[in-house]
């Protein structure tokens, strides 16, 4: 019998068409939604899924009898309750690697944008504000030889480094639970505990996951911590941080301005005080969003998911003792 794979992220024809050489898939591109009547149906029937930005809860589980992978489209994996699959043996894979640069080239686009002040300028000049020229009050901060504290100093985190150490002159802190040597040779980069960083830093930028531990790891103590003229930049998961506290640390000019990719709840409800600060640049999560990228992302989801299904190995696993 044939397997079946229930798709429901964005996959090219190309990919499709090499999923469904092997295996019957049920596209269901344009309907990620997991209340939807047609979505359970499909996860029902289904041996595979491959997809992302759906959380997948035991509850849904349960109405996965044939449940024998997931492939997801994504490095985090947040949206899944990995010790549950794990016990259901239920193998669950990712997408490390292939997006770490571009990431952190979001990353680095808001630390320039929240420092030079780019959109707010844009903005100025698009408003036809531009009448004489420029002074203090348009002035940004410099990037280049400043101090780059990263709240989690993996791939992504490294690689964000890698940018402001050797292409910015900056001094690399980073607070991660064990130090990491060779990044340290490589970078400079010196290991912090996690208050030093936040009072050394100019930019505090987050990339680590978000987990139990994780969540809220940044709220009012540690905003009150920073530097008044520091730059909070935020590419890992909106609720590492307490959003809440950094609208009032905004607000009260603890910190001097953000740059977020990531928000407690996606989409960001468009009363959110945060887009509409001029010291805040607020994206759509964009962090891995590039054609070449998201290609790439779908194809490792694929290979992966073909890999397990027939018995394989994944390139990418998150929980290999599942099986
Ligand atoms: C995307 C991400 O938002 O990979 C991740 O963990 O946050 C981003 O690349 C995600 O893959 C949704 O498609």
């Amino acid at each position: 019998m044939r397997k079946r794979i229930l798709a429901y992220g964005r996959l090219n024809t190309h990919q499709l068409d090499a999923l469904k050489r092997d295996f019957d898939v049920i596209d269901l591109a344009r309907c990620a939604d997991s209340s939807d009547p047609t979505f359970r149906a499909a996860l029902a029937q289904a041996h595979g899924l491959i997809g992302s930005s759906v959380a997948i809860t035991p509850e849904l589980l349960d109405n996965a009898p044939h449940l024998e992978v997931i492939a997801s489209i994504s490095v985090g994996y947040d949206n899944y309750p990995v010790e549950e699959l794990t016990r259901r043996g239920i193998l669950l894979c990712n997408t490390p690697d292939v997006l770490t640069e571009t990431t952190a080239d979001t990353g680095f686009t808001l630390i320039m944008a929240t420092a030079r002040r780019v959109v707010e300028l844009a903005n100025y000049v698009k408003r036809g504000d531009w009448d004489t020229s420029i002074g203090p009050a348009q002035f940004g901060s410099d990037v280049h030889g400043k101090t780059l504290g990263m709240i989690g100093f993996g791939r992504i985190g490294a690689a964000v480094a890698r940018r402001g150490a050797l292409g910015f002159d900056m001094n690399v802190r980073y607070a991660c639970a064990s130090p990491k040597p060779a990044l340290e040779k490589e970078l400079g980069a010196e290991h912090r505990q996690l208050d030093d960083l936040l009072a050394e830093s100019d930019f505090v930028c987050v990339t680590v996951p978000l987990t139990k531990e994780t969540h809220h790891l940044i709220g009012g103590r540690e905003f009150a911590k920073m530097k008044s003229s520091a730059i909070f930049i935020n590419i890992a998961r909106g609720k590492v941080v307490d959003e809440g506290a950094l609208i009032a640390a905004l607000e009260k000019g603890e910190i001097h301005a953000a740059g977020l990719d990531v928000f407690a709840q996606e989409p960001l409800d468009p009363t959110s005080p945060l887009p509409h600060m001029d010291n805040v640049v607020a994206l759509p999560h964009i962090g891995s969003a590039t054609h070449e990228t998201r290609t790439a992302m779908a194809q490792r989801a694929v290979d992966n998911i073909t890999l397990a299904l027939k018995g394989k190995s994944p390139i990418s696993p998150v929980n290999p003792d599942a099986r």
